[in-house]
């Protein structure tokens, strides 16, 4: 089974009182964990490599790509997502990436709240995200689902996941507060090391 859970980077309660150790484990071990067991249905996909699944979703044969989109997008959004916050962390973006913050929302409060309130306005499940677009430049958008953007070759930098099960234990309906508290879980540094890839990119 070349498609593997890895660990959390820290314990399920380091990150409370923003995201409770209960929702940490359930989404890590269940809802990720099945988003694995599933990917690994498909034993012809076995030689290949997430990323490359995820990026050339479009091409992959009508029959499994409807999988690979839910199942495969899962495990690799996910795995973005985990490392992406970190305990102790937050507090005002550092490094490259305040450059982009500010030359294209103008602020670190603009860019949280247009990014709040991309969360906030998304119907249903998904993801919100910070890309870098195929022609280079870096935009707000949410999909549904498990949709990637990297699928249609925009590179993600930064995401949180607004599907009820990453807040409600806590935050039951109020997504909106569970949007304004994640940010005191984010991993600049590892966001700097998202936008330096992406930035070498053509
Ligand atoms: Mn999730």
């Amino acid at each position: 089974m070349p498609f593997k859970l890895q660990s959390l980077p820290y314990p399920t309660d380091a990150l409370e009182p923003y995201i409770d150790s209960q929702t940490m484990q359930i989404h890590h071990d269940f809802h990720h964990g099945s988003y694995v067991n599933n990917l690994n249905k498909y034993p012809e996909l076995q030689n290949r490599s997430l990323d490359d699944l995820i990026r050339n979703l479009n091409s992959l044969p009508g029959e499994i790509r409807t999988a690979i989109r839910n199942h495969g997008g899962g495990h690799f959004n996910h795995s973005i997502f985990w490392t992406i916050m970190y305990p102790n962390a937050g507090g005002e973006p550092t490094g490259e990436i305040v450059t982009v913050i500010d030359e294209v929302f103008g602020n670190f409060e603009n860019f949280k709240t247009q990014f709040n309130d991309t969360g906030a306005k998304h119907f249903g499940s998904g993801f919100v995200w910070l890309v870098r677009t195929a022609d280079g430049k870096f935009e707000i958008v949410s999909l549904p689902n498990q949709d990637c953007p990297w699928s249609d070759g925009h590179y993600p930098i930064l995401c949180n996941d607004v599907w009820e099960h990453a807040y409600y234990l806590t935050y039951q309906n109020r997504r909106p507060e569970y949007l304004k508290q994640w940010w005191n879980t984010v991993n600049w540094d590892a966001v700097n090391e998202r936008y330096a890839i992406s930035q070498r990119l053509s």
